[in-house]
């Protein structure tokens, strides 16, 4: 053998170590974190951060997680002083529009995909995340929002594209009000249908619920209506952070929603109809709820038909904390500060009340309602108009029946007609501590 003759076998033999060397790569552990994040006391902050932090190149997610941290020390802030209601992250700018990936809300979901899955990453893809936090103390605090994930680059992962349900149909903050008022036991089933992009494998599926929440289901209706993944929530002990925070911004969420991994996957067949059932009591009203639900399809072009056998490894995976399986009754009280400025439970806003007949209607300014104490007949009805340059609401926190309106700024308004008498305990959903109000209805005199 010539030299030339060695030279190249030995570069074929580095070519060959490379080449198995980035085959065998092991998985990698990162953390990022969003810039420090200022929230008030006792106050919501929420936005749209774009181009955040993310693995450079081209590469897969096989799991991923987000919580809040330190500013100073990067440790785990504890719910008892700020909360991360929500976080979705989404990529953007390859290719039309956005997609989001991955999302969790307080209950900590996680993403993990079974072995020899990845979610693929572009190399010139960035991200955006929608995010929500709320500080339960009364100082100004700062923190960082925290993403982990794992990073793979193994070529011969098989890539997942995830596809998310959401049975408020993209209404506004993705939410929507159970009224309330069916009898013990009775359920709100809202439902959306979409239709399988492609023929594939569900390998893992994750959902998002608040309090009062039964079950997410997704089903096949052509197939029987046979369900192939129920997320079912663990709800916390009485004495979990959820029902002890002040304020509290919605009836409590549960602590887990279960999740799946199958490494066969549930077969679909593009163009078959999958159906979310977003399932709640319909006895107790239950506001600003959510209903999400998102599985991670692996293509397969061997599926060939609706209605392919179930897997046999399809796998649950919930908390091992302790909680309770059914969602408790909770009410979710008015907060008010007192003189020394800390958050206390109320039982109406300060102020006079406006006695009205059938309708009255009050002005919405930057953190205030005119008239935080109306009572009104039975039937009548309230306009709320928004004269704010920042979004306010109108969210139920405890009465006999539910209702939400949309965040609203000036030149918007919302009119809520009032049929069941009662006691109507009302707040904005962004400023829940500046912003409580109490309507009355006074029920009709019989005959
Ligand atoms: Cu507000």
């Amino acid at each position: 053998m010539g030299r030339r003759g060695l030279l190249t076998v030995l570069l074929a033999g580095a070519a060959l170590l490379i080449t198995s060397v980035s085959a065998v790569a092991s998985p990698v552990e990162m953390s990022f974190t969003s810039a420090p994040i200022t929230v008030g006391g006792y106050s919501v902050e929420r936005a749209v951060t774009g181009n955040v932090d993310r693995p450079a190149g081209a590469g897969f997610i096989t799991q991923m997680a987000a919580d809040v941290v330190d500013v100073n020390t990067g440790k785990q802030v504890p719910i008892s002083r700020i909360m991360l209601h929500h976080i979705v992250f989404a990529a953007y700018g390859v290719g039309p529009g956005n997609t989001a990936f991955y999302g969790d809300g307080e209950e900590r979901a996680i993403m993990k995909l079974p072995a020899g899955y990845g979610y693929p990453v572009a190399a010139a893809e960035k991200w955006a995340i929608v995010w929500m936090l709320m500080n339960h103390r009364q100082q100004t605090d700062a923190v960082k929002i925290r993403w982990r994930l794992t990073w793979d680059t193994d070529p011969n992962l098989k890539p997942v594209t995830p596809m998310s349900f959401d049975a408020s149909h993209s209404a506004q903050g993705l939410v929507y009000s159970v009224a309330g008022g069916g009898k013990v036991g009775s359920t709100d089933v809202r439902t959306q249908s979409r239709v399988a992009p492609f023929s594939g494998r569900i390998v893992a599926g994750l959902g998002h619920v608040h309090g009062g929440a039964a079950e997410l289901a997704l089903s096949e209706p052509g197939c029987g209506n046979r369900t192939i993944y129920r997320s079912s929530p663990t709800w916390g002990t009485a004495s979990n952070p959820f029902y002890n925070v002040k304020p509290i911004l919605h009836e409590p969420g549960p602590i887990n929603m279960s999740r799946i991994e199958s490494e066969t996957g549930i077969p679909v067949h593009a163009g078959e109809e999958l159906k979310l059932s977003s399932v709640y009591d319909a006895h107790l009203p239950h506001t600003r709820v959510m209903g999400l639900m998102v599985v991670y399809i692996a293509k397969d072009d061997s599926v060939t038909s609706n209605c392919g056998k179930m897997p046999s490894d399809v796998t649950q995976f919930r908390t091992t904390v302790k909680g309770r399986s059914k969602a408790p009754v909770f009410r979710v009280p008015l907060t008010g500060i007192d003189a020394k400025g800390h958050a206390i439970e109320i039982n109406r806003p300060p102020g006079s009340t406006l006695i009205a007949g059938m309708s009255a209607e009050l002005k919405v300014g930057d953190a205030f309602y005119s008239q935080r104490n109306i009572s009104i007949a039975q039937g009548g009805s309230v306009t709320w108009a928004f004269g704010s340059v920042l979004q306010h609401d109108v969210t139920v926190a405890d009465a006999p029946r539910g209702f939400n309106s949309d965040w609203m700024k000036a030149g918007q308004s919302f009119t809520k007609r009032f049929d069941v008498p009662g006691t109507y305990k009302l707040f904005c959903s962004l400023h829940p501590v500046q912003m409580t109000q109490v309507i009355t209805v006074r029920p009709k005199r019989a005959g």
